[in-house]
């Protein structure tokens, strides 16, 4: 089984054991990802949150899911796009590997990503692909968990840039190439 894959949906019906929260600094919820994470959430995860005292940009918390099918989640604030020049590819691979290093703490063996900073917080899609992806995939080569690791796109739209990056770096043969019909949650 490839421990990679990038699916169509709403990420807040994810059944992996974690997903990861496009969130911001505060950690007391927003608009988009953050907000449909809250809703389906509950109340529970808000106060949660207002015990962490925030988190600074490229890192990462923990909490239960509540309500969600996925058992944590893992909050991380993305970058807001500044132009480029201001850090923002290291800040975002970070968030990245910071979910993905907590996850491997706790034992987590299934790990569901939005794409981070591409909504919002304005990071243009084609220069955010390959970053998230580098992180991701430099993360599964080293460590054993978690053992499977999905990028949730909002959009069939993204979910082909994505995709045509994850091609063109990762896949060795023309058969490990990623489906044209993504899987849909
Ligand atoms: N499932 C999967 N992806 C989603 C969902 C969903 N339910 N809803 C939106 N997306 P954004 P950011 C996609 O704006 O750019 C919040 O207010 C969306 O289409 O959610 O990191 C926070 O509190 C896009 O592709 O996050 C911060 O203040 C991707 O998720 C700020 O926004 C990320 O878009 C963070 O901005």
């Amino acid at each position: 089984m490839n421990r990679f894959s990038i699916l169509v949906g709403d990420i807040t019906r994810s059944r992996a054991q974690a997903i990861a929260n496009a969130a911001n600094t505060t950690l007391l919820g927003g608009s988009g990802v953050d907000g449909a994470i809250h809703a389906a959430a509950g109340p529970e995860l808000l106060a949660e949150c207002r015990t962490l005292g925030g988190c600074e940009t490229g890192q990462a918390r923990l909490t239960r899911g509540y309500r969600l099918p996925a058992r944590y989640v893992l909050h991380t604030p993305g970058p807001i796009w500044r132009g480029g020049q201001e850090g923002e590819a290291a800040l975002l691979a970070s968030c990245y590997r910071s979910c993905l290093t907590l996850a491997e703490s706790r034992g987590i063996e299934s790990l569901d990503f939005p794409s981070i900073s591409t909504g919002v917080y304005g990071y243009p899609l084609t220069q955010a692909a390959p970053v998230a992806l580098k992180a991701i995939m430099d993360f599964l080569r080293d460590h054993a968990l978690p053992r499977q690791v999905r990028l949730v796109c909002h959009t069939r739209e993204t979910a082909a840039v994505y995709r045509q990056v994850w091609n063109m770096w990762y896949a060795g043969t023309k058969e490990e190439r990623l489906p044209e019909e993504p899987e849909t949650i």
